[in-house]
């Protein structure tokens, strides 16, 4: 049987663990270094953060498997056993830029269903979680639960950069959606835009091209609160593969999709 309790308290630990050497590599020089393209960055601290977490796991559950970003965990071809899913730095470049607008994201999977997720924003010490049929919370506050939404009313979480051409999709397009909304906000950390749409701060978050550690958190809270995950197609998000995600408030989903997406 596992101990998800255990697995709980010891996750907070090492996210505040995480927190104080964050905040304290602000008064440092940053190692910085670029992977996939010149904006793509990642830093000492993404790849210390996601060591940290990967020997503590170690240490307590060796038979727990980690999928991380920077590539110190495991290889997956299944999502068999207990499987911990972790962005150590989600938003680097505001880590680099702006020493703000980062979390550290954890979705912890069980069999490939999502158990526990945890969302943290580190420099405002909000810790976003969720449990799995036992509610989602801020800080330990009760999150209510998501209301139905209309396009017209919506603030949806959306980079700009998708909308100049790209790999992903033709960005005329996600035109209309942009048009008939309320407004977009970009704020260069997924884990954030997801967060946000667990509290309403935005309505919908949209991304041509997340990675599982990216969203596995967020899953789990939005969806502990009633929201949709799937893609752009309307599938389920495949937590072994890159590909797009539209996360939202329910009724908004489907009117998201049937308006201006069923054709992609
Ligand atoms: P990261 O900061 O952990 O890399 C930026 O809009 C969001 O997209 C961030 O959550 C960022 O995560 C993510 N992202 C995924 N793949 C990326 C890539 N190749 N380059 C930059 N950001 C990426
Ligand atoms: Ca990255
Ligand atoms: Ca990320
Ligand atoms: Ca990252």
């Amino acid at each position: 049987m596992t101990n998800w309790s255990e697995i709980d308290k010891l996750t907070r630990v090492w996210l505040k663990e995480s927190r104080k050497n964050i905040i304290q590599s602000f008064a440092t020089i940053l190692e910085i270094q670029t992977k996939a393209n010149v904006n793509d960055l990642v830093t000492n601290i993404d790849k210390e953060t996601e060591q940290f977490f990967i020997e503590n796991i170690r240490a307590n559950f060796p038979k727990h498997r980690i999928m991380g970003e920077e590539g110190f965990g495991d290889k997956f071809t299944d999502l068999n056993g207990v499987v911990w899913i972790i962005d150590p730095i989600d938003g680097t470049m505001n880590f680099v830029h702006q020493q703000r607008n980062f979390f550290i994201s954890i979705g912890i999977y069980d069999n490939g269903i999502g158990i526990l997720g945890y969302l943290y924003d580190v420099v405002h010490d909000e810790l976003y979680f969720a449990k799995a049929g036992e509610g989602a919370y801020c800080n330990g506050k009760k999150l209510p639960l998501l209301s139905e939404g209309l396009v017209e009313n919506a603030i949806v979480g959306f980079n700009a950069q998708w909308l100049v051409s790209n790999n992903y999709m033709d960005p005329k397009k996600l035109f209309p959606l942009i048009r008939d909304v309320r407004g977009t906000r970009s704020y260069g950390s997924a884990a954030l835009e997801i967060a946000y749409v667990a509290t309403g701060r935005l309505d919908s978050y949209i991304s041509m091209r997340l990675a599982p550690w990216d969203f596995a958190a967020g899953k789990i809270i939005v969806e502990e609160l009633g929201g949709i995950v799937t893609n752009l197609q309307g599938e389920r998000v495949n937590l072994l593969e890159t590909g797009s995600i539209l996360v939202s408030k329910p009724g908004l989903h489907e009117n998201i999709m049937q308006r201006y997406l069923k054709e992609q």
